[in-house]
This record gives C-alpha cells, structure tokens and sequence, in this order.
C-alpha cells in the first residue's frame, strides 16, 4: 500500500498532525513524519518531495504556520497530490498560514483544508488512496456509517438535554 508523507514545519505543529496520524492508524494506512521547513531546511523538504514517488508515497500532507510556504514547495518538487494544513499559532491566528497555503498559482495545485484541520487532511489522503484501493474504501465507508450513528445517538438524546 502507498504511503502518507507528512511534513511540518517545525515540531510546535505536533499537535496539529498528531490530529492526522491518529486518523491515519485507525485506517491502517502507512506514514512517515518528518519536521522540514521551506524556510528553515529547504534542501531537505525539496529532497523528500522530489524522491516521493519513488520512496513509495500516494499522496502528502505539508502542515505549517506563519508565512506557510511548506506545502506550496512540496508541490513545487512532486506530481503526487499535496494537502495543506495551515496552521494556527502567530498574532494573525492561522489567517496568514491559511492564505499562503491556498493561493497557490496555475499549475502547483495544494488542496487545503481548514486552519488546524489535521484529522480533514488525513481523511483526504485515504479518500484519495482509496480511488485504487477497495479495502481502504470499505473501511472509509464504516467510518462515515459510524460518525452518522453518533450524530443520531445524539439526535435521539437532546430533547432531554434542554
Ligand atoms: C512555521 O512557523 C512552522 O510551521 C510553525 O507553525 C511556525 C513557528 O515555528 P516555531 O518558531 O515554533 O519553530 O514555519
């Protein structure tokens, strides 16, 4: 099975991607984490993207805050599908990590989800790996069943609740 490549910034992201590989485990899908910056260690993320393919990812997950360029020069060095994770964190509240995640130009697309949304990006990866998995697929589709009778759980309960 193809792998989830995960990049963060720095490890004060922890928690966010945390939030990823905990979704990631209970799909039994396989991961490597590394802490590269575009800014800080640009060799070694221009590196880890451009060998992606070959290393045997499907699909990337950057996280990063600030002027968030992470993922924007992962996509930059690889034709395997990118996710953003901006980040909260600077005076600016996650509205700057999420502008430079999203705007991206023609060409270097990076798919981005909600500021801190770290549980989102992992689901993206295993619905995009499940395109050419069956399996995955199935245990996607337990997982939504499962989410759906919670909310009705509470549904059934909030009457008594008021
Ligand atoms: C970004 O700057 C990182 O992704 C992190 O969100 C933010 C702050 O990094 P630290 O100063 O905590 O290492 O590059």
């Amino acid at each position: 099975m193809k792998k989830v490549g995960i990049v963060m910034g720095s490890d004060s992201d922890l928690p966010v991607i945390k939030k990823a590989t905990d979704q990631l485990k209970k799909l039994e899908i396989p991961f490597e984490v590394h802490v590269y910056s575009a800014h800080r260690t640009p060799v070694e993320a221009r590196d880890f993207a451009l060998n992606a393919r070959k290393n045997g990812f499907g699909v990337m997950i950057a996280a990063a805050g600030m002027a968030a360029h992470l993922a924007g020069a992962i996509a930059a060095n690889t034709t395997l599908p990118v996710i953003g994770i901006p980040c909260q964190g600077s005076v600016l509240d996650g509205m700057d990590a999420l502008l430079s995640t999203v705007q991206m130009p023609s060409g270097i697309p990076v798919a981005t989800v909600g500021i801190n949304n770290g549980a989102n990006a992992a689901l993206l990866a295993a619905e995009i790996l499940a395109v050419s998995d069956e399996a995955l697929a199935e245990r996607l589709q337990k997982k939504r069943e499962a989410d759906t009778a919670k909310v009705l759980e509470k549904d059934a309960g909030i009457a008594e609740r008021l």
